[in-house]
């Protein structure tokens, strides 16, 4: 038996798991952490903020499929690791947060006085799917397997452990290393075969089957599964919004979230739905009507990897529990072999109809493209991005109605390549998934559309992104204002006006207004390359330039701050602020 630091030992552990990365913020408290990075093989990545480290770990996580870990030092390193925290797990991506405390004995509980301390273990419970503190050296083994266990177990999320600097950077005895087998589950989760049967014959005799895609597809990896069962049933495929492309969205059966109207339709119609990896949440309208057909006139198959998921918020006709892809792959087999039972015409009919709805608010939407007016209206942005960037590049959206117009504008053609804080909306989240998106997929394109608000929580992380050659592309929406509450408080405040005149004077509204930040210049000041437009016709070589720059790129994009505030599916989005009617 040898000696070694609590850090070293959790930095093997971290080995065994095959963890190649950590992002976080260095102190001495836990330098006998870090300092075992190297020699395990790991690359520690160090961002400018605690928040980002957490975000770059759960972009990390969901576009890779590993495990995102980060690092934060006690007080105030975890203070500021918690806005992550609350983002990331919410997200449900799967992160382990590793922190240090101050030593054992002067804290849990707070002796009074004690430099640097918080309750962090108090505090991240209810934020975190799991948190725990180290108190004894010999406890550190033990709670980093649980916390590996847990990390794997169930919906993802952030799970935490807090060890005291004594443990972390004081030696001990340390005992031989497990491999992940000895202590988790390593095979996914099979479902009983009779349920699949069960579930066969419903979709075999549905009249029309709707398949609702959650993230469970991205992180089982389901992706050839999802379509093969679309096309065999003729199914059409709604997603939540953080799944969007989990079925490429150039496919005749995708419906893509932002055709609100024709997704509500695609819903009402289904007969039977198989819901797969998703919770019906709220931004799915929980599974009700109007949005949803009544429960009693649509029978709902429900899949899931965790079992409180299941049933959760609509009644389910057949609950699974499975892991998404095993399950699928088992369903395509008896489903393959009936494929003649299937009412296929009949289907077909009712895509093809409801599929008008669908391409017809495509069209509407893109004839806003027309307007080429100087600044431009922000349409452009989402449009030109597709046509530079490749398919399989990664795009993150950021900012109110930014968002809004990026996703309004956007296919995304190859699944899981798009990311936000669908759950959070956090504003500025942006910046760390997307230098944690150039980590985890080296030698493809990056670009993040994010709002001028959002983009200000976090800018100084564009030198991090310099300092790391994570080459990223920052599309920044500028309209000087927090757009997206402006148009709302200009609704609340003086609704008859606003229709009229579509804006408000700068007195007429609560602090929406902004001033201005180059942050072209502001890029050049951090060592990346700068740009800025007005005119959508430049958007182009501007971003053709930011490519050839090879280096992290800022584009400064001026829009018309009046038409930007009126974006689309506005009323929608205010509509989920309510509870729908329906059961
Ligand atoms: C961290 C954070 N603070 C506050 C909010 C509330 N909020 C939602 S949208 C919005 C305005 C966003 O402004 P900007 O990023 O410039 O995007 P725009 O709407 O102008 O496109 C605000 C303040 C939030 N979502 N996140
Ligand atoms: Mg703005």
């Amino acid at each position: 038996m040898t000696t070694m630091t609590g850090g070293e030992v959790i930095a093997r552990m971290l080995k065994e798991e095959s963890v190649e990365k950590v992002f976080g913020i260095i102190d001495g408290t836990y330098f006998g952490l870090y300092s075992n990075f190297a020699p395990c093989g790991i690359d520690l990545i160090t961002p400018r903020h605690e928040a980002t480290a957490v975000h770059m770990a759960g972009a990390y996580a969901r576009l890779t499929g590993k495990l995102g870990v980060c690092i934060a030092s006690n007080g105030p390193g975890v203070a500021n690791a918690l806005a992550g925290v609350a983002a990331e797990n919410a997200e449900g991506n799967r992160v382990l947060l590793i922190t240090s405390s101050r030593r054992g004995g002067i804290t849990y509980p707070d002796r009074g006085g004690a430099y640097q301390y918080f309750n962090q273990v108090g505090v991240m419970k209810p934020m975190a799917k799991w948190s725990g503190s180290a108190a004894a050296f010999h406890r550190i083994p033990e709670l980093m397997r649980r916390c590996l266990r847990l990390s794997y177990r169930g919906r993802p999320g952030v799970v935490h452990l807090d060890v005291p600097e004594d443990l972390m950077n004081g030696k001990d005895k340390a005992n031989g290393f497990l491999r992940p087998p000895q202590y988790r589950r390593i095979d996914p989760i099979h479902p009983g075969p009779e349920l699949v049967d069960r579930a066969a014959t419903m979709l075999l005799e549905a009249e029309l089957p709707l398949i609702h895609a959650g993230s469970g597809i991205i992180h089982a990896g389901a992706y050839d599964e999802l379509a093969r069962l679309a096309e065999i049933l003729r199914a059409p495929v709604t997603t939540s919004w953080s799944a969007r492309g989990v079925l490429p969205e150039s496919s005749a059966l995708s419906w893509p979230m932002v055709h609100v109207k024709a997704c509500n339709e695609v819903r009402n119609a289904a007969d039977v739905v198989l819901c797969v990896g998703s919770r019906l949440g709220e931004t799915d309208w929980w599974g009700k009507a109007p949005n949803w057909r009544l429960p009693a006139e649509q029978r709902l198959i429900q899949v899931d990897i965790d079992e409180e998921i299941l049933g959760v918020h609509k009644p389910t006709t057949l609950t699974i529990l499975a892991d998404a892809k095993v399950f699928l792959g088992e369903l395509l087999e008896k489903i393959q072999v009936k494929g003649h039972e299937i009412p296929m015409q009949a289907r077909q009919q009712a895509v093809a109809s409801l599929a008008k709805g669908r391409d017809k608010d495509r069209a509407k939407l893109d004839e806003k493209l027309s307007d080429k007016s100087v600044p431009m209206i922000t349409a452009h942005v989402g449009a030109v991005c597709r046509e530079v960037f490749d398919d399989d590049a990664v795009v993150i959206f950021d900012g109110g109605n930014t968002a809004v117009w990026g996703n309004f504008y956007h296919r995304i053609r190859v699944p899981n390549t798009q990311l936000s804080t669908h759950h959070f909306g956090m504003l500025g989240a942006g910046l760390g998934q997307a230098l944690g998106a150039a980590v985890a997929r080296p030698g493809k394109q990056v670009y993040c559309i994010t709002g001028d608000g959002a983009f200000g929580f976090h800018p100084q992380e564009i030198e991090t992104a310099v300092r790391n050659r994570l080459n990223v592309v920052f599309l920044v929406i500028c309209d000087r204002q927090w757009g997206m509450v402006k148009i709302n408080q200009q609704f609340a405040l003086r609704p008859v006006k606003t229709m009229i005149k579509k804006s408000l004077g700068p007195e007429e509204t609560i602090n929406t207004d902004l001033g201005e930040i180059a942050f072209d210049k502001l890029a050049e000041a951090m060592g990346a390359h700068g740009e800025r437009v007005a005119d959508p016709g430049e958007l182009r070589p501007a971003l053709e330039r930011s490519l050839a720059s090879e280096k992290c790129a800022v584009i400064h994009v001026d829009v018309d701050p009046v038409k930007h505030m009126w974006a689309p599916g506005l009323l929608h989005f205010k509509a989920m602020h309510q509870e729908p009617e329906g059961k």
